[in-house]
């Protein structure tokens, strides 16, 4: 059986490797780790069942005991074994790097969050709504554009959308005090990524029942 630990929350790092199991109908334990178990974890680099997270990050998944660490790794794992990722080589690096730019941009977003001093966040945020984000959306409303579809890879619905998915939603959503809600909105191919994964009959039914609303 294949675990995943994480958060309670729908962030992308791990709705990725949720969303895509779910959708295969392939069987895992969710697992959702409180935030003592979490502040523990960093510290300790141990689980609560005692198992050893590498980099003392999550998401980890778990498959016959042994443990995986690094999101972009976990991703293609279960979008390989979802049917989610690509057998061509070519293609999945296509995928790889969309992987890697959500990874970039939570990078740029993360360290605000954190931030203590309440007017260096203010102009951190702005900066992120002004020049980065959109900077990094331009860049991936050209792939679309070059890939001519609705899709980033494949003209079909992979691991790269799923996660991308998430990311923008996290972005859109209002709760990073300073980022509108209508960041995306100049980016309309992103937009219809956003759309067309959120309007899957089986993301949908994955977000009712696991938070009982469209997230
Ligand atoms: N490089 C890791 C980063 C994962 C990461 O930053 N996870 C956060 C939670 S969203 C975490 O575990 N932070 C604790 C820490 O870095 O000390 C990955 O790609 O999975």
């Amino acid at each position: 059986m294949i675990k995943i630990y994480y958060s309670h929350t729908p962030f992308w790092r791990a709705e990725v490797l949720r969303v895509s199991l779910y959708i295969s109908g392939i069987p895992f334990e969710d697992i959702r780790i409180s935030r003592e178990e979490f502040i523990n974890m960093i510290k300790t680099g141990f689980l609560p069942n005692g198992k050893k997270v590498p980099f003392h990050q999550l998401p980890v998944l778990e498959i016959d005991d042994k443990i995986i660490g690094q999101t972009g790794a976990i991703a293609r794992y279960c979008g390989k074994i979802s049917n989610l990722y690509s057998n061509d080589d070519f293609n999945a690096a296509k995928i790889d790097q969309i992987i890697d730019t959500a990874t970039d941009i939570t990078n740029l977003v993360s360290p605000t969050i954190r931030e203590k001093n309440e007017q260096k966040k203010i102009e951190d945020r702005k900066n992120l709504t002004n020049k980065l984000l959109p900077r990094w959306f331009k860049y991936l409303e050209n792939l679309l554009s070059e890939e001519n579809s609705e899709w980033f890879v494949e003209n079909k619905m992979t691991i790269a959308d799923i996660a991308m998915w998430r990311l923008l939603g996290w972005l859109n959503s209002g709760i990073i005090d300073g980022i509108p809600t209508t960041i995306v909105n100049d980016f309309p191919k992103l937009k219809k990524v956003h759309y067309n994964v959120h309007h899957h009959p089986k993301v949908k039914e994955w977000m009712m029942k696991t938070y009982s609303k469209e997230i």
